[in-house]
C-alpha cells in the first residue's frame, strides 16, 4: 500500500464513489491507485467541470464530491468549478497533483503556487506530506462537511503519492451540527410571527443542506406562512404547495417585489444573500433572520431581529410554537401565483423560449431532476418551472457560473441513476462546455440535453439594451440556423423548432441508452420584458 492507497481507502470510507478530473503523469499514481482501490475515476473534457460536477455530487450524495487536476493549468482550470463549491457551499475535496517535493517552488513546467491559489476559494488548503497523510484527510473531510459547507483543497506531491503507506485508514468523524440558536431567540422569532398581520417566508440556500427538509412544510403550514424562495431554494417545500409564491428576483421581479412589499415582516429562512442582498428588494419591510449565521446587510434594511444556529433546530422549535392569525387569504395567493405565471409567458406566434421551458418541464416526470445553467434562461426557468422535491432543481446561483448545467447533468445523473435528469442550457453555456457530451456518451447516460438556441448571449444583450449599448460582441451565431450535426462526438443531434417537437425529443431522450443533444431554435425575444422587467 502506497499513500495514493491510504488517500483512496479513506476516500472510499467517506462515502466518495468516484472523482472527476482530468490526468498528467503526476496524477498516474492517484488514478492507479483509485482503479486498484474501487473508487471510480471520470474523465471529464475540462477540469472547470470536473469541479461542477464533483459540487453536484457532494449536493446530492451527503459525502464530499471529489474532483482531482494536475499542477499550474489544470488546478487553475479546476478552480473555477472549485469557486461554485465555496459560495454556493457544497461539501467538496479537490485534489491537485504536484511535482516531487523537492521539485517545489522552483522555476519548472507548470508550477504554480497551489495554495495561494485556493487559499481565497476554500475552506483550507493543506499539503499531503507522509506520515500525516491519514490525519490531514481526516481533518479535511470534517472540515468539508460542516457546516457552513465547502471545499477543501489538498496538494499531493507524486513522490508523496508513491511513497509507502503505513498509516491505517482514519475513522471519519460524525458530522457535528453547529450550536442551537438561544431558547430565547427563538421565543421572540415565534412572537414576531404570530403577531404578524402579512408575514411572509423566504426560503434561501442554506435551507438546501437541512438534514430534515419536511421542517420547512411543518413551519409555513403552522403559521399559514405564505413562502417564496430564492432560486437555489426552489423545490424544498413542492411549489404546488398552496402557500407558495414562487421564486424571488428572477423573471417578473417587479410582480414579486409588489407583493414582498405589501408584508409587514419578510422571514428569511436560511436565507443566504450569496444569490441576492437583501437590500436589492426588502425595501421598508422589517426584517426577522433565521440562519447559520449573522445576516449580512447595510444599514438601510430594517432588522427586527435574528437568530442565529443549527437550521434544523431552529426550525423545529418554531414548528412547535403557537401559531399565530395572519390575515392571508388562500384566495388572493392563489391570485398572486396566477398572475405571475401568466405574465411570464407573453404570447406570441413564435416557438418562444418559455414555451420550449414548460415543453421540457411536461416532458420530465415529477421526480425528475434538472440541471440547468447560467444566462437569461435561467431567470425565466427560476421563475416559471414548478420544482416539487428538494435536490430536483440544480443551479449555481452564488458562484454563478456559465458552464454549469451539462457537468452538473453528469454528476446528477450518476448520483441518482434511477431518476430521470435533463440538461437544459443556453447556447452560449452550450458553446463553452460541449466537450462534456463525450463524457456522458462515454459513461452511457440517458441524458437529454437540450440546448436553448437563441444564438445569443441573450441575458448580456437584454442589459445592452437596458443600458443602450449597442449590440457588440453578445451575437452567437449571425448567418441562418442551419439544422445541427447529426452527431457530436457520436452523440445524436436533433434540431426542434416546435413544443411538441421538443417535448416529443426530450420523451425519447429519457429512454434513450445514452445522451442526445436536443437543440431547440427558439425565440427569446420576451425576455425584454420577462427577465428584465
Ligand atoms: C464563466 C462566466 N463567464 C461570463 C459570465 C457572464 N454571463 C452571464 S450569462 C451570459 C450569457 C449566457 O449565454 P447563453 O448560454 O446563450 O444563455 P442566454 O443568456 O442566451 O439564455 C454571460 C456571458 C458568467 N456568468 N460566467
Ligand atoms: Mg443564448
Amino acid at each position: 500500500m502506497n499513500n495514493a492507497d491510504l488517500i483512496v481507502a479513506t476516500l472510499k470510507a467517506a462515502g466518495i464513489r468516484n472523482g472527476f478530473g482530468i490526468p498528467s503523469g503526476n496524477v498516474l499514481p492517484l488514478m492507479e491507485a483509485m482503479r486498484r482501490g474501487g473508487l471510480d475515476f471520470v474523465l471529464t473534457a475540462h477540469e472547470g467541470s470536473a469541479g461542477f460536477a464533483a459540487d453536484v455530487s457532494g449536493r446530492l450524495t451527503g459525502a464530499p464530491g471529489l474532483c482531482i487536476a494536475t499542477l499550474g493549468p489544470g488546478a487553475t482550470n479546476l478552480a473555477t468549478g472549485v469557486g461554485s463549491a465555496f459560495l454556493d457551499r457544497s461539501p467538496m475535496i479537490a485534489i491537485t497533483c504536484n511535482l516531487n517535493t523537492d521539485q517545489l517552488g522552483r522555476r519548472i513546467q507548470m508550477w504554480i503556487d497551489h495554495h495561494a491559489l485556493f487559499r481565497p476559494i476554500t475552506k483550507a488548503t493543506f499539503r499531503l506530506e507522509p506520515g500525516k497523510i491519514a490525519e490531514t484527510l481526516a481533518q479535511a473531510i470534517a472540515l468539508t462537511l460542516s457546516e457552513p459547507r465547502g471545499p477543501v483543497h489538498l496538494d499531493l506531491p507524486e513522490d508523496v503519492a508513491l511513497a509507502p503507506g503505513n498509516e491505517p485508514v482514519p475513522a471519519i468523524a460524525p458530522r457535528k451540527p453547529i450550536a442551537p440558536a438561544p431558547e430565547a431567540a427563538m421565543a421572540r422569532a415565534g412572537e414576531l410571527i404570530a403577531a404578524a398581520k402579512r408575514p411572509i417566508a423566504v426560503i434561501g440556500a442554506s435551507a438546501m443542506r437541512l438534514a430534515d427538509p419536511s421542517l420547512l412544510r411543518k413551519v409555513v403550514e403552522r403559521h399559514r406562512l405564505p413562502f417564496a424562495t430564492t432560486t437555489m431554494a426552489k423545490g424544498m417545500i413542492d411549489e404546488d404547495h398552496p402557500l407558495a409564491l414562487g421564486c424571488i428576483e428572477r423573471a417578473r421581479r417587479q410582480l414579486q417585489r409588489r407583493l414582498l412589499h405589501s408584508a409587514d415582516l419578510i422571514v428569511g429562512l436560511g436565507y443566504d444573500t450569496v444569490e441576492v442582498e437583501y437590500e436589492a428588494w426588502i425595501g421598508d419591510v422589517p426584517l426577522l433572520q433565521i440562519d447559520i449565521e449573522p445576516v449580512d446587510i447595510p444599514g438601510s434594511v430594517k432588522l427586527v431581529h435574528q437568530a442565529t444556529g443549527d437550521l434544523d433546530a431552529s426550525l423545529a422549535r418554531l414548528a412547535a410554537r403557537p401559531p399565530g392569525s395572519n390575515t392571508w387569504s388562500a384566495a388572493a395567493l392563489a391570485a398572486h401565483r396566477r398572475e405571475f405565471q401568466a405574465a411570464l409567458r407573453p404570447p406570441a406566434a413564435s416557438f418562444t423560449a418559455h414555451a420550449a421551458i414548460d415543453a421540457v418541464r411536461r416532458a420530465l416526470p415529477r421526480e425528475g431532476l434538472l440541471s440547468f445553467d447560467v444566462g437569461a434562461h435561467t431567470h425565466q426557468i427560476a421563475s416559471q418551472w414548478p420544482a416539487h422535491a428538494p435536490q430536483t432543481f440544480l443551479i449555481t446561483n452564488g458562484w454563478s457560473s456559465m458552464g454549469f448545467g451539462l457537468p452538473g447533468a453528469i454528476a446528477a445523473k450518476l448520483a441518482r441513476p434511477d431518476h430521470p435528469v435533463v440538461c437544459l442550457i443556453g447556447d452560449g453555456c452550450f458553446q463553452m462546455t460541449c466537450g462534456e457530451v463525450a463524457v456522458a456518451k462515454r459513461l452511457r447516460l440517458a441524458l437529454p440535453i437540450v440546448v436553448l438556441d437563441d444564438r445569443w448571449l441573450a441575458l448580456i444583450k437584454v442589459k445592452q439594451i437596458r443600458r443602450q449599448f449597442p449590440f457588440y460582441g453578445t451575437a452567437l451565431q449571425e448567418e441562418e440556423y442551419r439544422e445541427p450535426p447529426a452527431h457530436y462526438f457520436g452523440v445524436p443531434a436533433v434540431g426542434v423548432r416546435s413544443a411538441e417537437a421538443l417535448e416529443a425529443a426530450v420523451t425519447a431522450g429519457l429512454a434513450a441508452d445514452g445522451p442526445t443533444v436536443i437543440e431547440a431554435v427558439v425565440d427569446s425575444e420576451h425576455y425584454i420584458e420577462t427577465v428584465y422587467d
